[in-house]
């Protein structure tokens, strides 16, 4: 190695840090800003990204890890489409004497010891945030509250938490119902289609809950083809808080957006760079972000970055 035998960590002026990233996909607005936040950052920080697109299977995502064991990098993060079955490639990784940084979505491995930190959102806390703006808008209904939900990638840890802080706080209010619930895999295509096809099974459907900004928007288009008027004859709310997202909400069509911050990059090189300097690490780092209605969509919308 250029360490000449030294055995010390790659950091320093000597050697370019090199960085193995396997991201999910190109799913989302919201994982298009994620990307474009790691290679600049990582550009920024000087380090020598190698970047790997998963397009949503973790069997890609687990090859993508295993090249850069292969390939000695300093340092492997990734943002795991699911939350299980990792344990095993985290294991070699280990073995290897590679530290693993998990962004965005979390694992649900037991050994802690498998991953250096994980750096995200607090998912349950947003779907919270999401039931409990519902929950107080429908406080004095008179009848039942008739909810479907986009959920996102099945398996996914956003998908699960949104959906049980959600629950957590709608179960409160006896008059709010979710009517149907199935996954639009984070996409604007799936949403526009499971959409369709909930309009067509039911009715009666008053609110629209979508796990992200994506799905919301496709599902939008299918509630306009079918003669309704989103965020009037259905209410919305969706998750993220892109632009896309913002556009649709300062025009009424989206009611409520929780915020979730897809620019991971710059805390994700602070905390690679500290730990191969031999610092001491947290082992949770929360973003923080806030929640919008229309009307604060509307004002906020021109300073919005992605
Ligand atoms: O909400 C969604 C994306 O993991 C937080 O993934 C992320 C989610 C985000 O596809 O738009």
């Amino acid at each position: 190695t250029n360490n000449k035998g030294e055995n010390k960590p790659a950091s320093g002026t000597d050697k370019k840090v090199t960085l193995g990233f396997a991201q999910v996909g190109a799913e989302s607005g919201w994982r298009t800003a994620n990307t474009e936040s790691i290679k600049s950052s990582a550009a920024e920080a000087g380090f020598d990204l190698k970047f790997s697109d998963a397009q949503q299977k973790q069997e890609n995502q687990i090859k993508a890890i295993r090249s850069y064991i292969q390939q000695k990098v300093d340092a492997i993060a990734f943002s795991p489409v699911v939350e299980s079955g990792w344990d095993t490639v985290l294991k070699e990784a280990k073995d290897a004497g590679i530290p693993v940084f998990l962004t965005d979505r979390a694992v649900d491995s037991k050994d802690t010891s498998l991953y250096v930190t994980f750096i995200g959102s607090d998912f349950v806390e947003e779907g919270r945030r999401a039931g409990q703006w519902l929950s107080d808008k429908f406080k004095d209904a008179d009848g039942d509250v008739n909810i479907v939900e986009l959920q996102g990638t099945t398996g996914s840890a956003p998908a699960i938490d949104r959906k049980a802080g959600f629950e957590e706080i709608i179960k409160g209010n006896s008059k709010l119902k979710v009517i149907a619930s199935q996954t639009g895999d984070f996409t604007r295509a799936k949403g526009k289609e499971v959409m369709q096809s909930f309009l067509k099974a039911h009715k009666d459907i008053d609110v629209l809950y979508a796990h992200n900004d994506d799905m919301a928007l496709g599902a939008i288009q299918a509630i306009e083809a079918a003669g309704l008027k989103p965020g009037e004859d259905i209410i919305i709310i969706s998750v993220d808080g892109v632009k896309d997202g913002f556009i649709a909400a300062s025009e009424g069509k989206i009611n409520f957006i929780v915020e979730c911050n897809p620019l991971l990059g710059p805390q994700l090189m602070q905390a690679v760079n500290d730990f191969l300097a031999g610092k001491e690490i947290d082992k949770r780092i929360v973003t923080e972000e806030g929640v919008f209605t229309s009307e604060e969509a509307k004002a906020a919308l021109p300073d919005r970055k992605y």
